[in-house]
């Protein structure tokens, strides 16, 4: 098993790759929306995030089977991913002043121009998923599977939806199987779409799906828990963006409703079971695995 304490930032040159294509993306971006709107996507696209997601497509299509490259299908998810950082820092959600240790966009552009950006980034994202899933040889109906999957987690069933139900839970208490919904909407569709995603794209079978899917899934709500925890263990240096935001906005987390100890021993189990779903599906991959121990183990 992948050490359970590696707290690197992993994949230093899958990284590298998945940021070539986001930066290709960016400048179709340019091309398509020149002035401010397409040079705020590009700055949505670069800045440092871990690219969690994007690893997670490469490493899904490598242990499926898939000898491409699968980079500019990661920068797809990547580019979803990145919108939703833009409008979750929005003065009308989290109202978020520094993200990936920058200025958040709102506050390098304006609000007006982060809305458009944000509702730009989606078809560009939808449309970049479609032309990678072709290049990297699936045919029609598997591409359109691709776009919707990543769709369909970006929507009402999924981060759309999570993020509405985490807005209205602001302020209140709620129940830790009411949190586990939030928390899997509003972040964990995503991370099991960029599994799954990868996986199609390999031409994975029913049985392999299955397992992805599950992987997925508990990686996904590990993924949030170990955020709700970063959020009150680490510093606004350390995460490149606010600490402390859910006390501020009086959100309840794993940490509030299980304490820091419980949040802790409930993202490992997760991470655990989810690598156990994958082997028993004899899918081996160490990458995997590895990522998702980082899933809970990272430091910011
Ligand atoms: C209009 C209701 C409505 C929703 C729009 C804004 C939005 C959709 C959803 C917000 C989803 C969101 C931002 C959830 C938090 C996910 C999360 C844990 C982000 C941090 O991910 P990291 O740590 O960040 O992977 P980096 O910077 O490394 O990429």
């Amino acid at each position: 098993m992948a050490d359970a304490q590696d707290r690197t930032t992993p994949d230093a040159p899958e990284r590298a790759a998945i940021d070539a294509a986001l930066e290709l993306l960016a400048g179709d971006a340019r091309r398509s929306l020149p002035g401010d709107v397409g040079d705020a996507i590009a700055y949505a696209l670069a800045g440092g995030g871990k690219r969690v997601r994007g690893l997670l497509v490469l490493h899904a299509y490598r242990a499926c089977g898939g000898g491409g490259r699968a980079d500019a299908l990661a920068a797809a998810v990547e580019a979803i991913h990145a919108y939703s950082l833009v409008h979750d820092d929005l003065p009308c959600m989290d109202d978020d002043d520094m993200r990936r240790g920058r200025p958040t966009l709102h506050r390098v552009y304006g609000v007006p121009v982060a809305t458009v950006v944000g509702l730009a980034m989606i078809p560009l994202a939808a449309r970049a998923a479609w032309r990678a899933a072709r290049a990297l040889g699936s045919d029609q109906a598997t591409a359109a599977e691709i776009v919707q999957v990543l769709m369909r987690a970006s929507g009402a069933e999924g981060m759309v939806g999570g993020q509405l139900m985490d807005l209205e839970a602001e302020g209140r208490a709620v129940s830790l199987t009411e949190l586990e919904e939030i928390h899997r909407g509003k972040t964990g569709c995503l991370i099991a779409a960029s599994v799954m995603v990868g996986g199609l794209a390999a031409g994975a079978g029913p049985e392999t799906r299955r397992a992805l899917g599950a992987f997925g899934d508990q990686v996904g709500l590990a993924f949030q828990i170990a955020d709700d925890i970063l959020d009150v263990t680490a510093t606004t240096e350390m995460l490149g963006k606010t600490a402390g935001r859910d006390i501020a906005l009086a959100k309840s987390t794993y940490p509030s409703l299980l304490g820091l100890d419980g949040a802790r021993s409930r993202a490992a189990a997760l991470v655990d079971a989810a690598c156990h779903e994958l082997r028993a599906a004899n899918i081996r991959s160490v990458d995997l695995e590895r990522l998702a121990q980082f899933a809970v183990n990272r430091p910011s």
